[in-house]
């Protein structure tokens, strides 16, 4: 019999397996695996699988989910933000399909892997739209940037290397989030803390919270920060709190990491969206950016983002993008192609570039107008309460303060989707359902559910 030493395997598996060998000698796998074997499993037809109870749906995905399940021609969905026209339908920006079928005519495109990087050129020009042309980091060339998979890739890239090489292994998130944020940290391997930034009472900004919790944090503490349009509240910062903020955070040596998810979705502008962070890194300080083209590009499923890590120098920087590598490789190996040559397309084309501008002025603009049609509806209504927080708020969605119940009473009632925590994507809405979604707001709250 072939022995073989067990002993220094840490896996109880492994030591249950030496132990029965020893006792079953000259025993072969059949025998073994009549032990392993729960009762059910094997030829009798069981699962080895039968011990899982049903996960939940995802609280922002699965609300599409449901939604497709529901047959009612009034039906509404208004949980993921995601970009509808006025007629409700998904949005293929113009300059994208101009860039796809440049692409598809350019005959000398192949198809070969990417660097694990991604998109050199793609890499180069995201850095750029973020930080700005003259951005001093670039010049210096103290930026390294990598393209990862959209918005949600970029976050768990870097919190992967800020698990691995940074001293502080805490990241503080804004309390609330999306909920995807601490799923991910804390899978990346950081411990995920919370600080204060919403206040229920005013619908806004708990800026004196936030100044206390961050001024509490263990020097060091990474700090992720909403670039612009928070999700879900839509409650930003000024720009007079946004540089107190910094002042704070570089006092203490906390590290920003900043989530751009809506660039350009927020004001309409992509400059302007960009201010905060162009701010952290005027100052010459370091700081971690993810960058997602899902939504001011509309490009949600092809999967776009961009990584950039701002250094002190660019010694520095090469070396943080050789262990990015590092990070990467046995995640996916390296990015898709498609999605980011899209994007280099038409970043690197002035005419094309300002055609995006345009569409994605036009994005926000008519979101912009679905939050004045809302309010005024529900003036209109008389429903009970302020709304203003409506108009005050902004990107893509609407933190409207009614509670999981009465969102359950919309979605039966009215046919209505959205997360349960009050949160509604104006970017769903059309002027022909707005009424709709008045009335279902308004009898839910003349209701008390
Ligand atoms: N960061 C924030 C703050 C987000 O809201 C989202 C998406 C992402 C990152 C990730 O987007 P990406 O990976 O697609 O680039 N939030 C959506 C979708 C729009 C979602 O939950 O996946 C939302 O409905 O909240």
């Amino acid at each position: 019999m072939k022995t073989t030493d067990f002993s220094s395997s840490s896996s109880s598996d492994r030591r249950i397996g030496a132990l029965l060998r020893h006792l079953t000698a000259g025993s072969d796998s059949d025998h073994l695996s009549s032990v392993y074997a729960s009762p059910t499993s094997g030829v009798t037809g069981g699962s080895v699988f039968a011990h899982l109870v049903q996960a939940p749906e995802d609280p922002i995905l699965g609300v599409t989910v449901a939604y497709n399940k529901d047959p009612s021609p009034v039906k509404l969905n208004l949980g993921v933000g995601a970009y509808r026209t006025e007629e409700g339908k998904p949005l293929v920006l113009n300059v994208v399909r101009k860039a796809e079928q440049q692409l598809i005519n350019d005959r000398t495109r192949i198809k070969e892997y990417l660097p694990i990087v991604g998109l050199v050129e793609f890499n180069k020009l995201s850095a750029k739209l973020i930080l700005g042309a003259d951005s001093p980091a670039i010049r210096e060339n103290r930026i390294t940037t990598v393209e990862c998979l959209s918005g949600t890739g970029s976050l768990r890239v870097g919190g992967e290397f800020l698990a691995k090489h940074y001293h502080q292994k805490t990241i503080y998130i804004t309390q609330p989030t999306w909920g995807n944020h601490p799923k991910i940290f804390t899978l990346a391997g950081l411990t995920v803390k919370t600080y204060r930034y919403y206040d229920p009472a005013t619908r806004g900004l708990n800026f004196q919270g936030l100044l206390e919790d961050l001024g509490a944090a263990p020097a060091g503490s990474i700090v992720l920060l909403h670039a612009c349009a928070h999700n879900p509240t839509g409650v930003d910062p000024t720009i007079q709190q946004w540089e107190q903020i910094r002042q704070l955070m570089r006092s203490k040596g906390l590290m920003p990491f900043f989530d751009s998810a809506y660039q350009g979705f927020a004001s309409g502008s992509l400059d302007t969206d960009a201010k905060p962070i162009r701010m952290f890194v005027a100052d010459g300080g370091e700081c971690l950016v993810a960058q997602s083209y899902a939504k001011n590009m509309g490009l949600y499923g092809e999967r776009v983002g961009a990584l950039s890590i701002v250094c002190k120098s660019a010694d520095v920087a090469g070396r943080v993008e050789s262990q990015l590598k590092l990070v990467i490789r046995p995640m996916y190996s390296s990015p898709p192609i498609h999605g980011a040559s899209i994007v280099a397309v038409i970043l690197r084309d002035k005419n094309l570039f300002n055609e995006w501008t345009l569409e994605l002025k036009a994005m926000a603009d008519r979101i912009i107008s679905m939050r004045k049609q809302l309010f005024e509806a529900l003036r209109t209504r008389g429903t009970p309460g302020d709304w203003s927080h409506i108009i005050k708020q902004i990107g893509m969605f609407t933190f409207t303060g009614l509670n999981p119940a009465q969102v359950s009473f919309m979605t039966k009632e009215y046919h209505i989707y959205m997360t349960s925590d009050g949160r509604i994507s104006m970017a769903g809405l059309s002027s022909k359902t707005v009424p709709h979604l008045a009335d279902a707001i308004h009898a839910v709250v003349t209701k008390a559910v």
